[in-house]
């Protein structure tokens, strides 16, 4: 029998009544958001771009100006949340290709395993990024793909393998290609072209919904082009302008079925990640092009969630995370006209960089938390990391995690809750190098890699000598400081060896 209740942890106005009381277990809902800037939120201060479900989640509970993912990019942030692992500890966390093999392999303990072991229906939907099946290169995508979800604690499944500008592009389901089309046998490769099968680079007259801007010139899945090369798929291919309704309805089934029990929901979008096309209700609504209408679309993904929440009477006893797993990026290699129409908005907020970027805003994402029963109401500026998601979750439910689950992720679940102001004492992130930042000074490790992609207008951070920046002076890390203050540099890195060194 499933336990649908956990002490209640914290009791200020009855310290007495403590261990006595229980609290029914919280449903968890995650929505992780693909790209989705500091800046892209009204909550977080723009007045270009209206989100007003995000805002209204927001409203309800804390929003937090100084959280972080672990990396500018999907695959190793999305490991560590999930994990509670650096992924920098693993050399085989970059962005992985669609056949990538399972980066999570089944002996490695998620989040969504606690949540299992503590009773709740647990379920993954929408971007994936993490690899399935044993080996890259060698799924068959016509039979169920062993290992997936299932084995590292997802009790359904409903995913895209990697990203939607990678091949496959059809949805997995507990494993299975969803809606397979048996007349149409799916074969993927990321070396070499199917014979016969048009390309973006040879056929760029079948693009008919996007051409891209650097790279993505490989499999043509209507009309646009993507990474990796496929055939097949016939009707399970997925079409773009319906991804976001496909992954919302996905996600409301899920809650619906399972509303009278405990369950765990991570819900990671499309939106707003390249190629962006959204459905035609969103086209031309926010006057920045497609970027701005996939923002709308995700904002109206939140709204149905909180809406169905709000139907079914379970939102006072759901805690949702909302987050991102990187920062924005505005040209990422489709000609979207991102760029030519983004006028005043400021995806990345006050922060420099963005999504591939070892300054702020690479990392530092939007995040709400919002629990009605229990998250205090307002802003935090407590110093947060999606790595410690596992640790908080833990400490939630009362469970106990080994040294070795628990080696990088921690509880700070007042932090979480908006009931203390202080959050970590310093975070790391990766993006080409790594940082360490203590929430007022930032220490970014020196590197040999380009400072500056064309392609992409973005700064990376990356600098053959030591940075420092005074972030609570310095916001926009204009003014190096590593000269003049080496004993903050001395200090930082010791804290960062440390780390490093933990095993
Ligand atoms: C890059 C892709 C970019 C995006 C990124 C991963 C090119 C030219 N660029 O290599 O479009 O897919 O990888 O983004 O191919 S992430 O958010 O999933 O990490
Ligand atoms: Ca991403």
């Amino acid at each position: 029998m499933k336990l649908n209740w956990i002490p209640l942890l914290h009791c200020a106005l009855c310290p007495s009544l403590l261990m006595a009381q229980q609290v029914k277990k919280p449903n968890v809902v995650v929505i992780m958001a693909d790209d989705l800037g500091y800046g892209d939120l009204s909550c977080n201060g723009n007045n270009t771009v209206s989100t007003p479900n995000v805002d209204r989640l927001a409203n309800s509970g804390m929003r937090f100006t100084d959280a972080h993912a672990v990396a500018a990019t999907s695959t190793p942030s999305r490991y560590s949340f999930l994990t509670g692992h650096y992924s920098w500890r693993r050399k085989d966390t970059g962005v992985a290709p669609g056949d990538a093999g399972m980066i999570i392999r089944p002996e490695q303990y998620t989040v969504a395993d606690l949540f299992e072991d503590n009773g709740y229906a647990t379920c993954a939907i929408g971007k994936w990024h993490l690899g399935l099946g044993n080996k890259t290169g060698e799924q068959n995508w016509n039979e169920k793909i062993s290992p997936n979800l299932s084995d590292i604690g997802f009790g359904y499944s409903y995913i895209m393998a990697a990203t939607a500008d990678r091949v496959p592009c059809v949805y997995v389901e507990n494993g299975k290609v969803a809606n397979y089309d048996a007349s149409a046998p799916i074969e993927v490769s990321y070396r070499k072209p199917f014979p016969g099968v048009p390309t973006g680079k040879d056929n760029p007259e079948l693009l008919y919904n996007l051409k891209p801007s650097h790279g993505h010139d490989q499999a043509i899945v209507n009309g646009i082009s993507r990474i990796g090369y496929m055939k097949g798929g016939g009707k399970a291919l997925w079409k773009d302008e319906h991804i976001a309704d496909s992954i919302v309805a996905h996600a409301i089934e899920f809650i619906k079925s399972h509303k009278d029990e405990p369950f765990f929901l991570y819900c990671a979008t499309n939106d707003i990640h390249v190629p962006r096309f959204p459905n035609e209700r969103f086209r031309g609504k926010s006057g920045m092009g497609y970027r701005g209408d996939a923002i709308l679309q995700f904002d109206w993904s939140v709204g149905k969630l909180l809406d169905t929440l709000d139907e079914l009477g379970l939102t006072e006893n759901t805690l949702v995370v909302l987050t991102s797993d990187n920062g924005p990026v505005v040209d990422d290699g489709y000609k979207d006209r991102a760029v030519e129409l983004l006028g005043d908005h400021r995806p990345w907020g006050p922060y420099r960089g963005s999504k591939y970027s070892n300054f702020e805003a690479g990392t530092r994402v939007p995040f709400i938390v919002s629990w009605p029963g229990k998250v205090g109401k307002g802003v935090s500026s407590a110093l947060i990391s999606q790595i410690d998601f596992l640790g908080t979750m833990a400490e939630m439910l009362g469970a106990t995690l080994n040294a070795e689950q628990r080696k990088d992720s921690n509880g700070y679940l007042d932090s979480w809750l908006g009931k203390s102001e202080k959050g970590r004492d310093y975070i790391i992130e990766s993006a080409g190098a790594l940082s360490v930042s203590d929430g007022e000074w930032k220490y970014i490790t020196p590197n040999n890699k380009q400072a500056y992609n064309a392609y992409t207008n973005v700064e990376t951070g990356n600098c053959p000598s030591d940075q420092l920046y005074n972030l609570k002076q310095d916001i926009a890390e204009k003014n190096n400081l590593a000269g003049q203050y080496p004993d903050e540099v001395q200090r930082l890195k010791k804290v960062l060896q440390n780390e490093i060194e933990k095993h």
